[in-house]
């Protein structure tokens, strides 16, 4: 598949309905299918069974309605044709319990006249120091009768920028060691109204730990929004890899992981390697919605949006001035504690970096925060071949 492309780090899936490894979303053929079914068959339901068709009034014989009969079949031909309740009653209840539920959800999404941590994405507050989001007093009031309180990072932040380990996830799938402000299943339900928003979709993959860092139920955040998937810190990669065969092996591991994705890139934000091929695909498939760059924790979002804002800052005077003010990144898997909205786009839309979600089997999970650092690859791996023993039987 990689061989047919014209870009080696860009690997488009072929956007025809034949029975493709992954069908672009775009298309979404299963979902204008079962629209069309259901509108029909609303309207099946509406014209069809209209109730106790009422018989002729001027009907002979002992079965001839009567004079009662025929008011009530009136009545209730009336009330079909008025578009009275065709829906049985659990299909309204289900309905209602999902209306419900949307709106829990959609909830969950932080207010946009919160101020938060441009760093971190928590809300600022002057309470517990130490604690993600907090700031001085001084500070904070200084910077509120400023109208600044865009610019300000928390005291967490500051010291995460100067090299320091500070954990604040803990519980399943966090990890170890520091006080622990948040747990990891608190962050994954900040996600959660991601589903019910119209949004695209950036999957990013850590290249050193593939299946690690997959992220399987990506489909319980990003609902039915269309999916970019980008594979991050391939300058890590050995000096000779063939980037085309390591771009095969990711469309057939998408493949057998049934993800359908629009297009497959390979990418590092240290080199800004494939940057620009994502972006000009971003810019295409965005259509003035949202971009959200989704992945398990430590796998590059802040790195990567990083990486787009410095590249497109050539062109595009918003990405320019957003610039300042860019999410933190850092070792420490549990950076970003909140969504962070960052107006990077010229043409409308927003783009938002996400709190990574914490997986239990990663190694983030059990080696203690302090120990992070010194177990993340800083330059290229070797390969190393191991011999083979061969075992012949007779
Ligand atoms: N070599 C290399 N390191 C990267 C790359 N992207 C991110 N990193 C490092 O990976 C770690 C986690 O990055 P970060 O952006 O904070 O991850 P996040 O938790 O997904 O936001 C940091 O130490 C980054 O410097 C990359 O493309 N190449
Ligand atoms: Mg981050």
């Amino acid at each position: 598949m990689a061989s047919a492309c014209p870009r080696p780090l860009f690997l488009s899936f072929p956007k025809s309905p034949s029975p493709p490894p992954a069908v672009p979303a775009k298309h979404h053929p299963s979902t204008t299918a079962s629209l069309s079914v259901s509108t029909r068959a609303r309207a099946a339901s509406s014209s069809a069974p209209s109730p106790s068709p009422s018989p002729p009034a001027d009907g002979v014989g002992p079965a001839a309605p009567t004079r009662g009969d025929v008011y009530l079949g009136r009545q209730l031909a009336a009330a079909a044709a008025a578009g009275a309740p065709a829906r049985a009653p659990e299909e309204d209840a289900e309905r209602r319990r999902r209306r419900k539920e949307k709106r829990k959800a959609l909830a969950k999404k932080a207010p946009s006249g919160l101020a938060c941590c441009y760093g971190c994405g928590a809300p600022l507050h002057t309470g517990e120091a130490g604690s993600p989001g907090h700031v001085e007093p001084a500070t904070y009031d200084l910077k509120k009768r400023h109208n600044q309180l865009k610019t300000v990072l928390c005291g967490r932040c500051r010291l995460l920028s100067h090299g320091h380990m500070v954990t604040a996830v803990g519980g399943h799938g966090g990890y170890p060691g520091g006080k622990q402000f948040v747990s990891a299943e608190e962050l994954r339900e900040k996600l959660s109204y991601l589903r019910h928003e119209k949004a695209l979709i950036v999957k990013l993959v850590d290249i050193v730990d593939f299946n690690g860092s997959f992220l399987a139920r990506i489909r319980d955040f990003a609902g039915a929004n269309p999916i970019v998937l980008v594979i991050t810190k391939v300058d890590l990669l050995p000096r000779d890899t063939d980037l085309n065969c390591i771009g095969d092996w990711v469309v057939e591991s998408v493949v057998r992981k049934k993800l359908n994705v629009l297009s497959v890139h390979l990418t590092s934000s240290k080199s800004l390697v494939g940057i620009t091929g994502v972006i000009s695909e971003i810019q295409q498939e965005k259509k003035a919605r949202d971009v959200y760059i989704l992945g398990s924790a430590n796998v590059g979002k802040s790195a990567f949006i990083s990486a787009m804002l410095k590249t497109m800052a050539y062109k595009d005077p918003v990405a320019a001035a957003a610039q300042k003010y860019k999410p933190i990144q850092s070792a420490v898997p549990g950076t970003t504690l909140g969504p962070i909205q960052i107006e990077a786009f010229l043409g409308g839309g927003k783009l938002y970096d996400t709190p990574g979600v914490h997986l239990h089997h990663r190694q983030a999970a059990v080696i203690h925060a302090d120990d992070l650092p010194s177990l993340a690859p800083q330059s290229r791996l070797k390969g190393r071949c191991f011999p083979t023993i061969m075992l012949c039987s007779g």
